[in-house]
């Protein structure tokens, strides 16, 4: 039975590309077909050699002896068809195959054998092409191929009407390598009738038919994400694997009861990973994107661990948490939007009007948001991402593009002097000692090392390790008197965690910060607020 199987694996074996079974059925089913590939085949440099040569043999009184020679002539009918195929669309043929091809042929074409084309057809072809181009990827190799089609006939004993989803999870996982909470998302690919089973010859038609067994991993999560009529995933798409996560996840488990948060989670979990894996922005996360990015690794490591706060990268309940009670604590009117005034109360009113107005002109980013003058949750989680976690390459392209007033692609003195004048400002109201606008300029450049001391470009920004706390520096004024302040030993130990960033930091005093106040103890003078933090350092 196996071995009857395996060759039914038509479409991946390249000996089936014989091309003497593949003209006969064209040329059967549609003459039309034939006279396309005829008149190709015509246009051939081998075959205008075939004919002038058999022209010259005819002239010299050749041809009758050729044509009675019935086995060279059943070797030429026999091999003219399949270079009836233009050279550029052939798939070069087989290990095994006899056939010629019109590039094995050229390439043992001697100036001796032209002059007797008919020997040459009837020689046999020892050289091959091997096949370079595979529309679905390089099929995987036979042992491999057959090593997981044993695998799969274990699956499948006993299950004649196919395996039901509760039964599919372990194919998922242990088969096809996969997260196992993409054993939905899976399923449903392949039982495209809603029969609530697939079996066997289905799961081996879209495994390994459709060639998904030799595809990388992200490729085959991008292809089971994917809606066939697109080319690159929404955020939408996501939405499945999700579901299929907070109802298996163990430490997803205690949401279970409030839908709401689930849906809210999903929701956190798939915007932030849009803002890291979605560089250019629009919306559309192309494979090359996912293949760049981290998401693949995190979702390998989501499924093994069953602390999901350990889970750093996208899935932290615990980062869902903070966000979400960031929105939360803003949307004083809970209609889930915020306007100028309550983001101008972000992070104990560390911002300046100037760069909220930026961020509302919805120049770093446009909202998706259709209520004039208001963000919704996903605008707010890209703006809490950018401005936490400054090292971030998203986050410094969104402030750059802040500062960048005129939108000219560099930033110059007087667009970041806009900036620095209400900061200026605020640290006379407070009676702070204000640091002038030339020696900040002079520290950014220091700090920043543009190639040309007359402006910064992107690429300048992204160059050093110091451009998130010149952002501060322009327009939030709490991170700015704290990193001025700071004592160097506090900066030192968050550097001893280089796997922790900005934003993993954030996340978690802010986590503990929410934890403690909910339980109801008074936090007020352990805020997380770097601002009060600042006051308290010592030096
Ligand atoms: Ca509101
Ligand atoms: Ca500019």
């Amino acid at each position: 039975m196996d071995v009857k199987e395996t060759g039914e694996l038509v479409s991946l074996d390249p000996e089936m590309l014989q091309l003497q079974e593949v003209s006969s059925f064209a040329l059967k089913s549609n003459p039309g077909v034939a006279e396309e590939l005829f008149s190709q085949w015509l246009s051939l440099p081998d075959t205008c050699r075939l004919v002038k040569s058999l022209i010259d043999d005819a002239k010299a009184g050749a041809l009758s002896c050729a044509l009675e020679s019935s086995p060279t002539t059943n070797a030429l009918a026999g091999n003219s068809v399949p270079s009836l195929f233009p050279a550029g669309t052939t798939p070069p043929l087989s290990p095994r195959s006899s056939a010629g091809s019109p590039r094995t042929m050229k390439q043992r074409n001697s100036p001796s054998s032209l002059s007797s084309p008919l020997k040459v057809v009837s020689e046999p072809v020892r050289e091959i092409i091997p096949q370079f181009y595979f529309k679905n990827g390089r099929p995987p190799p036979d042992d491999m191929k057959e090593h997981f089609l044993f695998q799969i006939d274990n699956r499948f004993v006993g299950h004649v009407d196919g395996l039901q989803l509760h039964e599919f999870k372990s194919i998922t996982k242990e088969i096809c390598k996969l997260p196992s909470f993409f054993s939905a998302a899976l399923f449903r690919k392949i039982d495209v009738n809603y029969a609530g089973a697939v079996t066997r010859e289905q799961f081996i038609d879209y495994w390994v038919r459709g060639n998904m067994l030799a595809m990388d991993l992200a490729t085959q999560i991008y292809t089971i994400l994917k809606q066939p009529y697109r080319t690159y995933l929404v955020q939408d798409d996501f939405k499945p694997v999700l579901r299929e996560l907070l109802s298996t996840h163990p430490g997803l488990e205690f949401l279970q009861s409030t839908p709401e948060f689930q849906e809210r989670y999903a929701e956190t979990v798939i915007h932030r990973i849009f803002y890291y894996m979605n560089r250019s922005g629009n919306g559309r996360l192309t494979l090359r994107e996912l293949k760049r990015g981290n998401l693949i690794d995190a979702m390998l490591h989501v499924d093994e661990e069953e602390d999901i706060n350990k889970v750093l990268r996208y899935f932290s309940y615990e980062h869902f948490y903070v966000i979400y009670c960031k929105f939360w604590e803003l949307d004083t009117d809970h209609d889930f939007f915020i306007d100028r005034e309550n983001l101008i109360k972000y992070g104990n009113h560390s911002l300046t009007y100037r760069i909220v107005d930026r961020i509302f002109s919805q120049v770093p980013r446009k909202f998706t948001s259709k209520v004039e003058g208001k963000m919704n949750y996903e605008d707010f989680v890209y703006f809490i991402l950018a401005e936490e976690d400054k090292s971030s390459e998203p986050s410094l392209e969104y402030w750059f593009r802040c500062i960048d007033l005129d939108g000219n692609g560099v930033l110059t003195p007087n667009e970041m002097l806009f900036f620095y004048e209400e900061q200026l400002h605020r640290m006379e109201c407070m009676a702070q000692e204000p640091v002038l606008f030339e020696d900040i300029l002079c520290q950014i450049v220091d700090m920043i090392g543009p190639e040309n001391e007359g402006f910064i470009t992107l690429r300048d920004v992204k160059g050093s390790k110091l451009s998130g706390n010149v952002f501060n520096i322009l327009f939030n004024l709490n991170k700015f008197i704290a990193f001025e302040t700071r004592d160097p030993f506090l900066i030192r130990q968050e550097r001893e965690d280089p796997s922790m960033t900005e934003w993993d930091r954030f996340a978690h005093r802010e986590y503990i910060r929410l934890s403690m106040e909910e339980d109801g103890e008074d936090m007020s003078n352990a805020s997380g607020d770097v601002w009060e933090e600042s006051l308290e350092a010592p030096f």
